[in-house]
This record gives C-alpha cells, structure tokens and sequence, in this order.
C-alpha cells in the first residue's frame, strides 16, 4: 500500500519535473548584438532652419531634404553594410543607415508638415530614441540594385544542442514603402571567411523569415509610417550542421528586388522599411532537456 502511493507520488515528480523543463523552454538567454538599438551615432535635434525652401518645389523633395536631416547613412558597432552600389562592401551603401525618430514640424507659406514619432520604438535614454532603415532603392546612383543588406558576427558560437532566435521590431516607412515583391528578410547564420568571399557573399544563412509589407499594416498612399511589430526566426540545433559548432553566430537583415522583375517595373517594387531592437537568444534544445530531467529522476529511483 505504501509503496504504490510512493510510486504515485514518483510519477507526480516526473510529471511535474519534465513540464518545469518543457517551462523552462522560453527562458532563453540573450546573446550581445552590437548597436542592437541603432542609438548609434547618436543624431542631434534637427536644424530645420538648415532646409533651402527656395529648393524645395514637391513634398517628396521636402521628405528628402528632412530625411538628410534626421538620419545617417553609416552604424555605429560592427554591422557591415552591403549592397551593389558599395561594390558588395563597406564602406556604406548607402541604402541603410539609422534614423532619429523626432517630431517634425514645419509651417510655411507653400508646406505644412507634421512628422509624429513611431510609437514603441527601443531608446538607451541618450537623445531620440532611433531606429534603422534598409532602402532597396531599385536603381541607386545609377547602379542596379538587386539587394542591400547589413550582418553582424555576435559575441556568442554555435553550442550543440542549442535552438537560437533572431527578433527584430520592423515597421513599413511611409516615404518609399515597400511592395510586396521585395521583403524583409531577417536570417541567422554565420560569416564564411573563405578568401575570396566579401560583404553579403561572406553571410550564410541557416535560417531565414521574409516579412513582407502587407504584414505590416499601413502602406503605400498612408500618411505615416506603421507601428514596429516583433518578428523572430528560428533556427533549429538540427539544422546546425556538426562542423560549424564553435563558430561565432552572425545576424543579417536584408531586402531583395527580384532580378526577373524588368528594370523599368522595378520602381514599384524597391521600398523602405524601419527597424529597431535586435535580439538574438539561445534556447536550451527542450527535447533533450526533458530527457535528461527524465534520466535523472529514473536514477534517483534505481538508487532507493
Ligand atoms: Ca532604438
Ligand atoms: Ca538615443
Ligand atoms: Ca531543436
């Protein structure tokens, strides 16, 4: 009779011990991305008494002339920016920088602008809070362009029997948003030294997400810019392949205009997204977690 309940109670631990593990599964660790906030550099308040109205004959040229304004074309950190028109390497792109996320107010004879900022967006408690910015400007500086991305090799490799997350706040900008035809792609991987290889060529991914705009809410033809929303990929310790174990964890974020798509079409395609709060996390493999919570409490029993 005793011993049937003292079984009982066993299973109960058990139970209770591979659901705390299976718990467990969320509490995933954070691994350091530089410039993770795009806070740097940091941009001052915007001198609008810096705009030339005598220049400005549209809207768009107004956009233009603020955006100089309140966004830089180069990170702080280690994030390497590539794409076509920068010959596949640092130095910038110049289709992705950071932004300040500042309120904008403008009242003269010929425009009345008002720019609110994005709500939600991740500061460090330093000037605006910022965001990035990536651009597929389809034809930049007279050069095609058929992507622009930027990478960053963490601080953490790859453990066995880890799963790993990359999340990212991403927003539709309302000056050039994107079309559907080229979306955001956010990937784990790692950075292939190979000589040979440079800037984009050097990222291999392992585990990839588009989002595209029309996930994003308000888009082409809408007044501002939409909120952030969270997305995360996975990458799956089964998908880690056993040599790349100890290698440092890399991080890209990425638009692509299809090459199929004929030059003359690709204006409608190209456009610009807003991002912010770059996480990287390692998960402990649940599965093989719960085995050992499992083996461990089967070797307590054999010992009584
Ligand atoms: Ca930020
Ligand atoms: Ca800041
Ligand atoms: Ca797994």
């Amino acid at each position: 009779m005793f011993s049937m309940f003292k079984k009982a109670r066993t299973q109960q631990a058990l139970v209770a011990a591979v659901c705390l593990v299976a718990g467990a599964e969320v509490s995933a660790q954070s691994i350091a991305l530089q410039n993770a906030s795009f806070e740097d550099p940091d941009i001052p308040q915007a001198n609008l008494g810096l705009i030339d109205f005598t220049q400005i004959n549209s809207q768009l040229e107004l956009q233009f002339a603020i955006g100089r304004l309140i966004s830089r074309d180069f990170f702080g950190g280690s994030w390497v920016q590539t794409g076509p028109t920068s010959n596949f390497t640092n130095p910038p792109s110049q289709q992705t920088g950071v932004f300040s996320n500042q309120p904008i107010v403008i009242n003269t004879p010929d425009f009345n602008v008002q720019i609110d900022p994005i709500q939600g967006v991740d500061g460090d408690g330093i000037g605006f809070d910022q965001l990035g910015f990536i651009l597929a400007d389809p034809l930049a500086d007279g050069v095609l362009n058929d992507f622009v991305s930027i990478h960053q090799e963490s601080a953490g490799v790859f453990e066995a029997q880890k799963d790993y997350s990359f999340t990212l706040a991403v927003g539709l900008s309302s000056v050039f948003p994107a079309g559907d035809d080229a979306p955001l792609r956010i990937a784990i991987g790692y950075l292939d030294d190979t000589p040979g290889l440079e800037g984009s060529e050097m990222f291999q991914e392992l585990a990839g997400l588009d989002i595209i705009a029309s996930q994003l809410g308000p888009g082409a033809g809408t007044s501002g810019p939409s909120p952030l929303s969270d997305f995360t990929v996975e990458l799956d310790d089964l998908d880690i392949a056993p040599e790349l174990l100890g290698k440092g964890i890399a991080v890209e974020i990425r638009v692509d205009v299809p090459s199929d798509i004929p030059v003359q079409d690709r204006f409608n395609i190209g456009g610009s997204f807003n991002y912010d709060n770059a996480r990287l996390a390692v998960v402990p493999e649940p599965t093989s977690l719960a085995l050992l919570a499992v083996g461990g409490l089967l070797g307590l029993r054999r010992r009584r």
